[in-house]
């Protein structure tokens, strides 16, 4: 064969990737698990897309495997979880040692690492892709996150830089106006070789974790400005669009804008977030996250505080119950001065967000070390800059932060990023405390200041605390004036006899 690449699962995924690949010159052979599916698609492609002769359609998934250039690469976009498996085990006996087999899907990265080890066995090339934008990302340019060996980057790295989001060179901004047929040429391309086995896919979860806790404080944002300040939804609309144009400009506060500024789609005089069922779904990437965090002893509160509000939200019928039976204190919204406030809400949202990120790349941060990766920081915000979901120009400075110390322990350390927590602190603290006395929730705002305050302490009551595990479970603590690591303990029963070491 010489086909470029093989796509299996026509879904929106599979078909968008699809497109763009051929869009981009690359011969594709795609096949599907029910057929009609893919014939379908064929369909709708000569019937309309640009590139319907680089797309060509196969029933049988031994025709598919022929029809492809070796080394084959062949790349999947199939529910996570066992349908991978299944998708694998049926192409090893078509396929060849050097073929790449590609998941494109959102695998859980512990997956991923041991399916390249039992396919490395086999002398066949696993790489876990993680794929960001949702279907337009697919089809106009996503952001890429490829696993695997050095070797399969090599060979599928035209592939992917062709079709991966492009950003100015300059100023990180993503470079908008493909169409059908007419992908965007030159700028610098969003994908990049992130790791070794499931590096691809654990730095996927994290960009979905903080896609998690970007939302919910966006969210927080919305709220504060409807109950404190008594705002409709056009004119907090208006708001994020101004938002849109400083140093907050990303794709989710653009959408934010436009989602308030929606009307009813069958009542033009209500807004739409009015009819919107307040209980907010999951799929699992975010509470990954905080799972793993929790795991490897992070604390990356804000983002298991992001899946916490969903479940939160998900018990609706108990909130309506409890409204009328738990009393908080009574809204009285603020009247004067609202743009003092708007402008205090969004320094607030700026300062939770940088805690945020901090939090999702201390978790990289640890979490190479547990899996014998060299993640490059710099890179993995460079890549965030275009396609993804949590595309934003805040990334650059991300990317600036890492490109100053390599070894950077903490974004909060970063100059930059200490000047603006610096200079919005006072207006954090002030619309966290408002939220308090009015009770309005925002449990991502102040876990992020909890956060923020916690890792600038120099000393935190843990000291208490480990006087009370020696207390009841004689486990021992260190003195201040000793070297780490000695331990002591005092016979707490009689606790005027001598501590000694342990
Ligand atoms: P789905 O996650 O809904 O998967 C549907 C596809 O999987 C269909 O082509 C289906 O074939 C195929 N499939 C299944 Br289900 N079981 C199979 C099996 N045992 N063998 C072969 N094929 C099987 O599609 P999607 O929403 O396009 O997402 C694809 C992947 O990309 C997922 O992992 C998703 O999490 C990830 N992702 C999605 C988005 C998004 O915005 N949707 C964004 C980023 C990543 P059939 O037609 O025969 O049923």
């Amino acid at each position: 064969g010489e086909h470029h690449i093989g796509l299996i699962g026509l879904a929106v995924m599979g078909q968008n990737l699809v497109l763009n690949m051929a869009d981009h010159g690359f011969t594709v052979s795609v096949y599907n698990r029910t057929t009609e599916k893919m014939e379908e698609f064929i369909e709708r492609c000569q019937s309309g897309e640009p590139s319907a002769d680089r797309v060509i359609g196969y029933a049988k998934l031994k025709d598919f495997v022929k029809s492809l250039a070796k080394p084959r690469k062949i790349i999947f976009l199939v529910k996570a979880g066992r349908p991978v498996d299944m998708v694998i085990a049926e192409l090893l006996p078509l396929i060849d040692k050097g073929d790449i087999l590609i998941d494109g899907g959102n695998s859980e990265w512990t997956d991923t690492i041991r399916r390249e080890n039992e396919l490395a066995e086999k002398g066949i090339h696993f790489v876990g892709s993680g794929v960001s934008g949702g279907e337009l990302g697919a089809r106009f340019g996503p952001s890429l996150m490829p696993g695997g060996s050095k070797e399969a980057w090599n060979a599928i790295k035209p592939i992917w830089r062709a079709c991966a989001a492009k950003v100015d060179k300059k100023t990180g901004a993503e470079l908008q106006g493909a169409e059908a047929g007419k992908p965007i040429k030159g700028g610098e391309t969003c994908t990049a070789h992130i790791g070794p086995d499931g590096a691809g896919h654990y730095v996927k979860m994290v960009h979905n974790g903080i896609e998690y806790i970007d939302m919910q404080l966006i969210c927080e944002a919305y709220s504060i400005m409807r109950h404190l300040l008594a705002m409709k939804p056009e004119e907090i609309g208006e708001v994020f669009e101004e938002w849109n144009k400083g140093e907050l400009s990303s794709y989710l506060i653009e959408i934010t804008a436009d989602i308030l500024k929606q009307k009813d789609p069958t009542n033009k005089r209500k807004a739409f977030v009015d009819i919107v069922l307040d209980r907010a779904g999951q799929k699992g990437t975010g509470k990954w996250t905080a799972m793993n965090a929790l795991d490897i002893g992070v604390p990356a509160n804000a983002i298991g505080e992001a899946v916490y509000a969903r479940c939160l939200s998900a018990l609706k019928d108990e909130r309506v119950k409890a409204s009328k039976v738990l009393k908080g204190p009574k809204i009285k919204p603020i009247q004067r001065g609202k743009a003092k406030y708007v402008e205090m809400i969004r320094e607030a949202l700026y300062c939770s967000k940088i805690c945020a990120y901090a939090q999702g790349f201390q978790l990289m941060t640890e979490a190479q070390k547990e899996y014998n990766w060299k993640l490059n920081f710099g890179t993995i915000a460079k890549i965030w800059r275009g396609g993804c979901i949590i595309r934003a120009r805040f990334l650059q400075k991300i990317t600036d932060a890492y490109a100053n110390d390599k070894k950077l322990q903490n974004l909060m350390m970063d100059p930059y990023f200490k000047k603006a927590i610096h200079s919005g602190q006072e207006d954090w603290r002030k619309i966290i405390s408002l939220c308090a006395e009015h009770g309005i929730p925002s449990p991502a705002f102040g876990s992020a200041l909890a956060y923020y305050d916690g890792y600038r302490s120099e000393v935190l009551p843990a000291n208490l605390l480990q006087g009370m595990r020696d207390y009841f479970g004689a486990h021992t603590y260190e003195r201040t004036d000793k070297k780490r690591g000695e331990m002591f303990h005092i016979d707490w029963p009689d606790p005027k006899r001598p501590q000694y070491k342990a």
